[in-house]
């Protein structure tokens, strides 16, 4: 029987102290197996032989795990071609409104004030003057329509607009060979990408959907768009971008996914 097939109904009952094992890494194990770095079932056996140790001991399943995870992160790091394209789509393909999501409600959504609003810089860049919201608005604009694919299980066509990052990052004069670029959220979310993905032709920095301006629930005025990971490591509402060597475990990673989360 695969667990991993059919998550929701094997996963919901809690038999004994194997069965919550394998629900409190349900995420690591599922992040695992959608790499296809198992394939078909995961059964308590095979996930003592994958991590090597004695499933009874929780915590040494879960560094295991996570030790799995963050090798994954790393060959997902080289393997990744920065000059592939991901798919795109066409405009009759588009869902309006976009499809909402974020760790909390929609009715928890704290609008931004865009009147005040400015974009913050820090970290590795040499022009680190905070951007207004016309500033950004004039700046030249890129369309992209692509895939959202959220690892709750679920996704839609977006048609996203706005500054290309790596001409904005070049523009601001950021070290285009520092490791991250960590995006912070107004909702105190933060998010990660490898420079590869941020500099990749296909990641913008989104202020419209659908050719007008992103609505409060889906990030305004500014947030992040890329074709090459998933869902969550989109930041909505972008207070403030930072380059910088220094890894920061984000949200989702403190939930057990891999840091690297490419498509
Ligand atoms: N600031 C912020 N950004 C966020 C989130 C969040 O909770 N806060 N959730 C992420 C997740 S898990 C997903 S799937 C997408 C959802 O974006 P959408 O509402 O535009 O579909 O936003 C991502 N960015
Ligand atoms: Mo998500």
């Amino acid at each position: 029987m695969s667990i991993l097939r059919r998550p929701t109904s094997l996963f919901r009952p809690r038999r004994g102290p194997n069965q919550s094992l394998l629900t409190e890494n349900r995420a690591l194990i599922e992040d695992i197996d959608r790499r296809k770095l198992l394939r078909g079932a995961v059964s308590l056996g095979a996930l003592s032989m994958l991590t090597g140790c004695d499933i009874a001991e929780q915590s040494q399943v879960q560094s295991a795990l996570r030790s799995v995870s963050s090798f994954n992160d790393w060959v997902q790091a080289k393997i990744f071609d920065p000059n592939k394209l991901a798919p795109t789509y066409s405009v009759d393909q588009v869902v309006k409104p976009p499809r909402f999501n974020a760790y909390y409600e929609i009715e928890n959504v704290k609008p931004v004030d865009l009147a005040s609003w400015k974009l913050e810089l820090s970290g590795l860049i040499t022009d680190k003057r905070p951007w207004g919201l016309d500033q950004i608005s004039a700046l030249p604009e890129q369309e992209v329509i692509i895939k959202h694919i959220c690892v709750e299980g679920w996704d839609y066509i977006g048609q996203w607009s706005g500054p290309n990052l790596r001409q904005f990052l070049t523009q601001i004069g950021a070290d285009l060979s520092a490791k991250y670029v960590a995006f912070h959220g107004q909702d105190d979310y933060m998010e990660s990408i490898d420079m590869a993905s941020a500099l990749h032709p296909q990641t913008i920095l989104a202020t419209k959907y659908a050719g007008e301006p992103i609505t409060d629930p889906f990030g305004a005025p500014l947030r992040l768009r890329t074709a090459v990971k998933l869902g969550f490591k989109n930041p909505k509402w972008i207070r403030a971008i930072e380059v910088t060597n220094t890894y920061q475990e984000g949200f989702w990673e403190k939930q057990g996914f891999n840091w690297f989360s490419g498509l």
